[in-house]
């Protein structure tokens, strides 16, 4: 037997994200985002959920970091609400101090509990008076520039944070928000579903940008203030594992690794080596954005760090027709059963989620090789439940799928460390808290932690946040 042990100093907590938890959406100067826009038109949150109020976490630091350190963790990555520190989000809008004031407290607080605070600049939540006035990350410029600010405002005010990162999944933002129309701000080709939006390219001009955005920041991070505050900076991508539906055709194999390439070297192959993956080139020709030189100077070499999210697996078969021009996979089609009819595992209450831990090692290995061993923090990692949010409450704590789920995955996750090398420094589990979980609202909930949304917002811990504690201590070592 392999020894899977971790080291001393490997992180490990959960994550959250401004807009699921915080709530107090119109408190203390907090402009809109587009996410409040987007939530509050009829049918676009399964629940018509909005995060007016979400867990009301914007009122509750002293509780949650007490929770998070109940639980042994030391580590705890949340977002930034950028529409909070500057509530019409520009780089010439007034900063709002009362928001600064709410972050810098919550990363005192948990230094002081003895916990490294991972911090997300950019979860979704863009300022709306950003989409209303150039059309958010449609416009590469002024985005890139807009950001750059926020982001330098917050390295400036928030010194003791070591742990930075740019943004979270920009396949989500870009994909969701511009191409299937399922998050804000929902533009997509389908009039049924909006009265604007390009499919076959608003999601390409969007990734472009926030590529640009994410290098300017780490530029600022590495240029003025990482000399003194010694942090580090990178950027969170997500990535589903894929297994060819039928492992004898080559085309299936080909079509699993280039969902792969679509999903995650969009983000990462610029990243590391500069240039958008040839699969990609190939199928949407120039209607992805070339980079320039500037452009890859910036983008080129920007992570200090990977930051990794990761959930589920699919089998890959290819399809003999020519894409769509809004196809966003790579021209393929995603399954759950193979050829063989194996299943790639259970189902949880998100539709596109069945645990499959193997692809967890998996694709750790996959990234650690393409991209030259990178130091790996997984950011997220997580399920939902099928039905958890018809149980009662007493019922609601017994979580053995999650904890199962959580089991697997660390495990699979200390294997590839310690069989294959991967540099994986740290893991953060979604979520701390059940959240407004966007399109699905309060239905899907994906917490170690109950949320009793009409019971006061009180917390009630599950088995798996117990369950998480024990595997760490099992792994980590003790000296
Ligand atoms: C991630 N998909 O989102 C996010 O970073 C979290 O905010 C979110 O709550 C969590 O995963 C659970 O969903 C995703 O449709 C949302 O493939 C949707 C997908 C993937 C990731």
């Amino acid at each position: 037997m392999t020894d899977l042990s971790l080291p001393k100093d490997f992180f490990w907590g959960f994550a959250t994200a401004s807009y699921q938890i915080e709530g107090a959406a119109k408190e203390d100067g907090r402009g809109p985002s587009i996410w409040d826009t987007f939530s509050h038109i009829p049918g676009k949150t399964a629940d018509g959920g909005t995060g007016d109020v979400a867990c009301d976490a914007y009122h509750r630091t002293n509780e949650d970091v007490a929770l998070l350190k109940s639980s042994g963790a030391n580590a705890y990555r949340f977002s930034i609400s950028w529409s909070r520190v500057i509530p019409l989000g520009g780089r010439d809008d007034p900063v709002n101090e009362a928001g600064i004031a709410f972050y810098k407290n919550y990363v005192d607080k948990l230094l002081e509990a003895g916990i490294t605070p991972f911090v997300t600049l950019f979860h979704w939540d863009l300022p709306q008076a950003l989409h209303d006035r150039y059309l958010g990350m449609l416009d590469k410029v002024e985005f890139a520039k807009d950001f750059e600010r926020y982001a330098r405002l917050m390295f400036e005010r928030l010194p003791k944070v070591k742990h930075w990162i740019t943004l979270n999944e920009p396949w989500c933002s870009s994909v969701l928000g511009y191409n299937t129309g399922l998050f804000a701000p929902g533009r997509c080709s389908d009039r049924t579903k909006s009265d604007v939006g390009d499919s076959s390219r608003e999601h390409l001009i969007v990734a472009h940008s926030l590529l640009l955005a994410h290098g300017a920041a780490v530029k600022a991070y590495r240029e003025d203030f990482k000399p003194k505050d010694k942090g580090i900076i990178g950027v969170t991508l997500n990535g589903d594992w894929t297994e060819p539906w039928d492992p004898a055709d080559p085309l299936d194999v080909e079509a699993a690794e280039r969902k792969l390439e679509f999903a995650i070297s969009w983000f990462a192959d610029p990243i590391y080596f500069g240039k958008y993956p040839d699969s990609m080139r190939k199928q949407l020709g120039d209607r992805l954005p070339e980079f320039t030189p500037e452009e890859v100077a910036l983008v080129k070499g920007s992570n200090d760090f990977y930051g990794m999210n990761h959930y589920t697996a699919n089998y890959i078969k290819h399809v003999d027709t020519p894409a769509a021009e809004d196809d966003h996979l790579g021209n393929l089609e995603c399954h759950f059963y193979n050829k063989a009819g194996d299943c790639i595992g259970p189902e949880t209450q998100s539709v596109w989620l069945r645990p499959h831990p193997e692809g967890f090692r998996k694709l750790l290995i996959w990234l650690s090789k393409r991209y030259g061993t990178p130091t790996i923090y997984v950011t997220e990692n997580g399920t939902s439940l099928k039905g958890e949010n018809d149980l009662p409450l007493e019922k609601m704590v017994n979580d053995d799928f999650r904890a199962e789920y959580f089991r697997g995955y660390i495990t699979a996750m200390a294997r590839a460390r310690a069989e294959s090398g991967v540099d994986v420094r740290g893991y953060l589990a979604w979520s701390l808290l059940d959240n407004f979980e966007w399109a699905e609202g309060y239905e899907t909930r994906f917490g170690v932690t109950v949320v009793d949304y009409k019971g006061g917002q009180k917390r009630y811990p599950k088995k798996s946040f117990k369950v998480i504690g024990e595997v760490f201590n099992q792994l980590i070592k003790k000296d």
